[in-house]
């Protein structure tokens, strides 16, 4: 219970930046044509994006016909309600990852400095904390410093380092971690991979290798592959995720610098159009700022609403 309060009064001091102005809205004014306007102008600039923005209004203004919704306050509820339920539509979404498997395989994609790296460390860190045991896969091996970030990573949250040197074959490092993680027993293999942008088709080739010897290495098993994308640039995240998911097939999306957006409408954005469950978002560069992400939590921090007892 602490931990929630912790999550949410985290989330709300973030998308406090933003909400404020959302939240303002609902109000003892009658409801018009003007505070339509506002709301969706007020969700782009957050973030949301448009073509979201545009369904969401849709299906409140429907909602306020049918319920004959007279005053913007009335809409409050309503509106967290419909926002629960789009992101709570995506199978997953909050949902911690299936570790279920010994070993099982999370393999983290993105661009360049998304934040791919500290992910694979704080995950490492938050699994360990539950019981599991973890090994880290250094399968960039294509940025030089790449290495020793992971291992310093692999000693903040105490998990074993598989590394190769640099510019080795990034699908053998793979091959090695999870052989490792055979022989020891160890619960989770994490596989960092390289930042590459996703018009690169060499680059793409290779992670696509690094999944093929994970399903290949793991036969029947379940394959987590996080996309991790960077909330403040996250707009450029659709065809990213697009191109990414033909080379290795995603299972979710970590959002990261959640800490360092002043617009939480990413989230809506991203879940909508990617229809990929969010399951994490990073709040900070320690190794404890990664948290699983809660819809409750988040769209209630984002209307002002108090916390809800049920999380
Ligand atoms: N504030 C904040 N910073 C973060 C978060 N996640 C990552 N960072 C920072 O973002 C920068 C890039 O992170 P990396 O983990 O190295 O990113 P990467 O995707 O591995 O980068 P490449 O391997 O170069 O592609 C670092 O300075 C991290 O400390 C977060 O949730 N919040
Ligand atoms: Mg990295």
């Amino acid at each position: 219970m602490a931990l929630l309060g912790n999550v949410f009064s985290k989330l709300r001091s973030v998308v406090n930046k933003w909400s404020q102005g959302v939240s303002n809205l609902f109000s003892d004014s009658p409801l018009t044509d003007g505070f339509w306007e506002e709301l969706e102008e007020r969700m782009l600039l957050g973030d949301v994006g448009i073509e979201t923005a545009e369904e969401l209004i849709a299906d409140l203004r429907q909602i306020a016909v049918d319920r004959r919704i007279a005053h913007t306050g009335e809409l409050r509820g309503v509106f967290a309600e419909t926002l629960v339920k789009r992101l709570e539509d995506i199978p997953g979404t909050g949902r911690p990852i299936d570790v279920s498997d010994r070993p099982s395989v999370v393999t983290l994609v993105g661009v360049n400095g998304s934040g791919k790296t500290t992910t694979a460390g704080k995950l490492a860190s938050r699994l360990i904390r539950e019981g599991k045991t973890v090994i880290l896969a250094a399968a960039d091996t294509y940025r030089a410093a790449a290495i020793e970030q992971l291992n310093a990573w692999g000693e903040r949250a105490s998990a074993r380092v598989i590394a190769h040197a640099h510019g080795s074959d990034s699908a053998a490092v793979a091959f090695d971690a999870i052989a490792a993680a055979k022989a020891s027993g160890a619960d989770v293999v994490i596989v960092d991979t390289a930042g590459r942008l996703h018009t690169k088709s060499n680059l793409m080739d290779e992670l696509a290798k690094v999944g093929r010897v994970a399903s290949r290495e793991v036969p029947g098993g379940i394959l987590e592959t996080l996309l991790v994308l960077d909330s403040v640039t996250g707009q450029n995240g659709f065809t990213q995720a697009d191109i990414f998911n033909k080379s290795i097939p995603l299972s979710g999306v970590v959002l990261t610098k959640f800490d360092n957006t002043a617009k939480g409408g990413i989230v809506l954005s991203i879940s909508q159009r990617l229809r990929l469950p969010i399951r994490y978002i990073g709040l900070g560069e320690g190794v404890a700022d990664l948290e699983l992400f809660s819809c409750r939590d988040f769209v209630h921090a984002l209307l002002g609403m108090e916390r809800a007892n049920d999380g």
